[in-house]
């Protein structure tokens, strides 16, 4: 085995033992870890921002927050009325890994239900690591073009639902959303599928509901 496969072998199993201690850290309250990954831009935190609007008083929620630099998107969820938000700053890396998501954890509060965590815009990277989350979203806005869904596979094959994001846009952009949509389940039948403008709040009661409705996956799924 070359030392460059070798290398990265050890990190993702450095990585499962971290996501694993997760999930038995977070089975005792039962919370719902849910893992939103998408291309930088694609309307994540804004997304977020609404979600914990519609979500407030009705389940408790936490965020956690990965990007390269800037707590911005932190700030942003936490004007959106958030009850515990961290941000990561990777400094560089292009993706969340389980360390850095249990050492956020340190500061969580009990009886969390919901924790949604968003990962680094990066459509490539972040689906290779387990964060110990129950189920893997991809977000795509309409903006990239419907070909991403064939370009950039490995994601939409390891996600359980697509936000298609900026349905607002089409018309302007040339693109279908049928036709996103389309690509995107000939890549993945399973996925369940939203579409959404989140500044316009189109779509996202739905997925607030389905949020809402997730139960945590057995740890060996
Ligand atoms: N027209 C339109 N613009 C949107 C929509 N959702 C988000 N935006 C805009 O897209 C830009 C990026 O949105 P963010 O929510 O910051 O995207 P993000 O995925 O969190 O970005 P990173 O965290 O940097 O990867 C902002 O200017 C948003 O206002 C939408 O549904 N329609
Ligand atoms: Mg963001």
């Amino acid at each position: 085995m070359s030392r460059t496969i070798l290398i990265e072998k050890k990190i993702l199993e450095k990585n499962d033992i971290a996501a694993a201690r997760i999930r038995q850290k977070l089975i005792a309250d039962n919370t719902v870890v849910v893992n939103i990954m998408s291309g930088p831009g694609a309307g994540k935190t804004t997304l977020l921002e609404e979600t914990v609007r519609r979500l407030a008083g009705k389940i408790n929620v936490g965020v956690i927050e990965g990007d390269i630099a800037t707590d911005n998107d932190a700030r942003r969820v936490e004007r959106a009325g958030a009850e515990w938000v961290v941000q990561i700053n990777t400094g560089g890396a292009c993706h969340l890994e389980a360390g850095m998501i249990e050492r956020a954890l340190e500061t969580a509060p009990r009886g969390m239900q919901l924790l949604i965590i968003e990962n680094v815009g990066n459509l490539v990277c972040p689906s290779s690591f387990d964060l110990g989350d129950d189920w893997k979203v991809v977000m795509a806005s309409v903006t990239e073009g419907q070909d991403k869904p064939k370009k950039y596979p490995g994601m939409y094959r390891k996600s359980h639902a697509l936000v298609l994001n900026k349905v607002d846009l089409a018309p302007y952009v040339n693109v279908s959303p049928g036709l996103f949509v389309k690509e995107s389940l000939e890549v993945n039948p399973a996925l369940k599928v939203f579409l959404t403008a989140a500044t316009t709040g189109d779509g996202v009661d739905e997925w607030c509901d389905w949020l809402a409705s997730l139960k945590k996956r057995p740890a060996s799924v």
